[in-house]
């Protein structure tokens, strides 16, 4: 084997390792903090995906996601919350605060509008 066939077998198997990265790789997983007024609250920005996305909440406590969307890009420009039947707008560099009480245990993808930004959020 020579240089050249190596390099190209180094190349494919970081080009691999990226792509399960980026399909499976949990980058940034958060538990919610409890304010004093006793809500879940966690900040997530939106640019390219969710950070984090993965959010931690326990059941029956009432939630308040803040959304931040850092871009313009109109992939994100709604985000969906199937299993609680929510879908809500996200305007550009603005805060959207989506409010709710999970009242089951498990875990649930949020997506974009397209179903190609994910994030889950697990209930505890
Ligand atoms: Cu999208």
């Amino acid at each position: 084997m020579d240089n050249a066939e190596l390099i190209v077998i180094v190349a494919a198997l970081a080009m691999i390792a990226m792509v399960i990265w980026y399909f499976f790789g949990e980058r940034e997983k958060v538990a919610a903090a409890v304010t004093d007024a006793g809500v879940q609250e966690v900040k997530i920005t939106v640019k390219g995906g969710y950070s984090p996305d993965v959010i931690v909440v326990r059941r029956g406590v009432p939630v308040k996601l803040d959304f931040f969307r850092d871009e313009t890009a109109s992939c994100s420009d709604q985000v969906i919350f199937g299993d609680f039947g929510i879908a809500r707008d996200l305007p550009p560099y603005k805060t959207t605060a989506i409010e709710f009480t999970p009242d089951k245990t498990g875990e649930f993808t949020f997506t974009c509008g397209m179903n190609m930004l994910r994030g889950k959020l697990v209930v505890t």
